[in-house]
């Protein structure tokens, strides 16, 4: 039987088990990349394993979220990400440089490669043909040593792409189109693999912006193939030794096929608060806009900011909104400013931000009080813009530059022919702004950095037989890592003190939450399905272990997060019945007896002391995972205690 893309870089890099889906295995890992808001945590880990020098083929730790410098906390964090680098051979990305996934695609990913990042967005890497997956710190740290990275087997989509876009359609409506179809559920187990007739009609940064938004999917990863437009990508980055061609056998077999005529495709948006919520322009026309973001991980290329130049170009925006431009790296920024596409920004009125991400993760640009902010971002949930009932609507650059400047949301078609943008054939290099770290023999004398913000992580105690506590919080369905541990200009800054950032735990679902948790002890949550979508940041685990949270019990949970609750310790059960879930109810005394052999019979039973039922509980785990919790986690497994 034929091999699909993703199963190809699989089999090169297994490890550990067989393909066979749903069953775990373990991967090789070739590069890792973190970011500065999980960074601080993964390298406080990878330092607590005790490794000289990390043994990747390349690992590269990005500035790019924290970038606002308010107090001393963001600063101290940087040197201390920048002093562990040096010394531990990881590559530095210095702020400015720009942000995480966009340069590693234009600088560092390769084909046919693995990838993991402390960053949720990592699969865009696919759209340069990597098998490259969002992970929680901890997993990083451990894979930067030299270990494995486990998953479980996905089952495979197809999405077969015919025709080609139509002026003023964009990438980002192929991913909000695929986003309508599947749901924000819809990828979970499963890796996205792009194909048919219309993929050699995407360039790199367009299928980039695609396999993005793929993590809003819940997909393990997406992946384009590696082909001649891929070769041309790498051969502008002046990188073409890294081309290697990538296609899935004729006779591979998929789980399931998904067809988009790209031709048919028109301008969509997803409406407040979910990815998956996409109406078209066309329907929304009536809505007034506040104000426009135009940049992050998903819409940040060059190509994406020429064509926003282009339609700004010799116009002025509307003057109720406020556009604000990130360009995504240095190297557009440079690129834009050399070919005069920056000034006709400028002047259209825009405020160019740094390149980083910014409004995206609340760091400034909050709209205003239920304000309407339009946002070539990938997520629009909840309260994530830093304005509680800001009304955001994600979009693509040209939806965006349409929109500042009527006011309206606006079909850009409606404005006549869409400006051709010329792309240059070789783009700008220069890597000044990646420090190359120490040489080994010169490691040992280089200086760790920490500054006071620098708290150490919480630590987990090795599983107790039976647990009884207090249900502290219930939630709904779709709960997102925004709701368990949110972000944001006022917020960010502490990601390296769980202490501080335990007082935000589900702020924007109940803010009396970490009192009670603390007063309870120990506690354990009941969610809906979908526990914990969105981002991988490991926090959404870390701080509710510090808050004594021993379990959650939901009906049914997204990968990362499950995998980074395991990772802390934190037993994650699922219902057996889903009906089960609406007859608790929060502040019902709950036990699990039996820990032990329900770990490995998969199946436990939960009493509400309070109700006097019971209800059975899934956790099937695998033997390593059961072994990571009974030890208290996965630093204490991997360290042996
Ligand atoms: C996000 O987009 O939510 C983030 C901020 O990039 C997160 C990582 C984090 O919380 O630090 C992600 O996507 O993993
Ligand atoms: Fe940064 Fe936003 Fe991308 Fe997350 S989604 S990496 S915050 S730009």
């Amino acid at each position: 039987m034929g091999l699909t893309i993703a199963q190809k870089i699989i089999k090169a890099h297994l490890v550990e088990g067989d393909m066979t889906p749903g069953s775990e295995i373990a991967l090789r890992i070739d590069q890792t990349l973190t970011q500065d808001a999980t960074g601080t945590m993964a390298y406080l880990e990878f330092e607590s394993i005790g490794i000289k020098r990390v043994r990747t083929e390349l690992s590269v730790a990005y500035i790019d979220h924290n970038t606002l410098q308010s107090g001393f906390e963001n600063a101290d964090d940087h040197r201390y990400i920048q002093s562990v680098a040096k010394k531990y051979g990881i590559r530095f990305s210095r702020p400015g440089n720009g942000i995480c996934h966009q340069v590693h695609l234009e600088r560092f990913g390769k084909p046919g490669k693995t990838l993991i990042g402390s960053d949720s967005h990592t699969p865009t890497g696919g759209g340069i043909g990597m098998l490259a997956m969002g992970a929680g710190g901890m997993d990083v740290a451990v894979a930067m040593g030299g270990g494995a990275y486990y998953i479980t087997m996905p089952k495979m989509i197809k999405v077969n792409l015919t025709g080609k876009l139509r002026p003023w359609v964009s990438a980002k409506d192929v991913s909000l189109e695929i986003l309508r179809i599947l749901s924000v559920k819809g990828g979970v187990g499963y890796i996205i693999e792009w194909g048919g007739e219309g993929v050699s009609t995407l360039t790199v940064p367009q299928r980039a912006t695609i396999t993005n938004m793929g993590t809003e999917l819940g997909a393990t990863t997406s992946i384009f193939p590696s082909d001649e437009v891929t070769k041309a990508f790498l051969e502008s980055q002046g990188r073409v030794d890294d081309y290697i061609p990538l296609a899935s056998d004729p006779d591979a077999v998929y789980d399931r096929i998904i067809d988009i005529n790209l031709s048919e495709l028109k301008p969509l948006l997803a409406c407040p608060h979910s990815p998956d919520n996409i109406k078209t322009a066309e329907e929304l026309s009536d809505i007034k806009v506040d104000q426009v973001c135009i940049g992050s991980c998903t819409n940040s290329s060059l190509a994406d900011m020429l064509k926003v130049a282009a339609i700004l170009k010799g116009k002025t925006i509307d003057p109720s909104v406020s556009l604000s431009v990130s360009p995504g790296s240095k190297q557009v920024l440079t690129m834009l400013a050399d070919c005069g596409a920056l000034s006709d920004i400028i002047a259209s009125g825009a405020r160019v931000l740094e390149c980083a991400c910014g409004p995206c993760i609340g760091m400034g640009f909050s709209p205003n009080s239920a304000g309407v902010s339009l946002r070539t971002f990938n997520r629009n949930f909840e309260g994530r813009s830093g304005t509680r009932d800001g009304q955001v609507y994600l979009v693509s650059p040209e939806v965006a530059a349409a929109s500042a400047l009527t006011g309206y949301i606006t079909d850009p078609r409606t404005l006549g022919e869409c400006p051709e943008i010329e792309m240059p054939e070789k783009f700008k290099i220069n890597d000044s702004a990646v420090l190359m770290p120490a040489d080994e023999n010169e490691a040992d004398s280089v200086e760790v950095l920490r500054g006071p913000n620098i708290k150490p992580f919480p630590e987990s105690a090795p599983l107790e037989d039976t647990l009884s506590a207090p249900l502290t919080l219930k939630v709904g369905d779709n709960i997102t890592t925004d709701h368990i541990m949110p972000a944001g200009a006022k917020i960010l800054p502490y990601r390296s003190n769980i202490p501080y950032l335990s007082k935000f735990c589900f702020g924007v679902c109940d803010e009396t939450f970490p009192e009670r948790a603390l007063a309870a002890g120990k506690s354990i949550i009941v969610g809906g399905s979908n526990y914990g979508q969105g981002s991988s940041r490991e926090h959404a685990a870390l701080v509710p272990l510090y808050l004594g949270v021993k379990a959650v019990v939901a009906k049914s949970f997204a990968r990362i997060h499950a995998a980074n609750l395991i990772n802390a310790g934190i037993l994650p059960f699922t219902f057996k019945n889903a009906d089960d879930y609406d007859r608790l109810t929060q502040g019902d005394s709950l036990e699990i007896e039996g820990l032990f052999d329900a770990l490995k019979s998969g199946k436990a039973i939960l009493k509400n002391l309070t109700k006097n039922e019971t209800y059975e509980l899934v956790c099937d785990f695998s033997e390593r995972q059961q072994k990571m919790l009974i030890a208290g986690g996965l630093l204490k497994y991997t360290k042996g205690e």
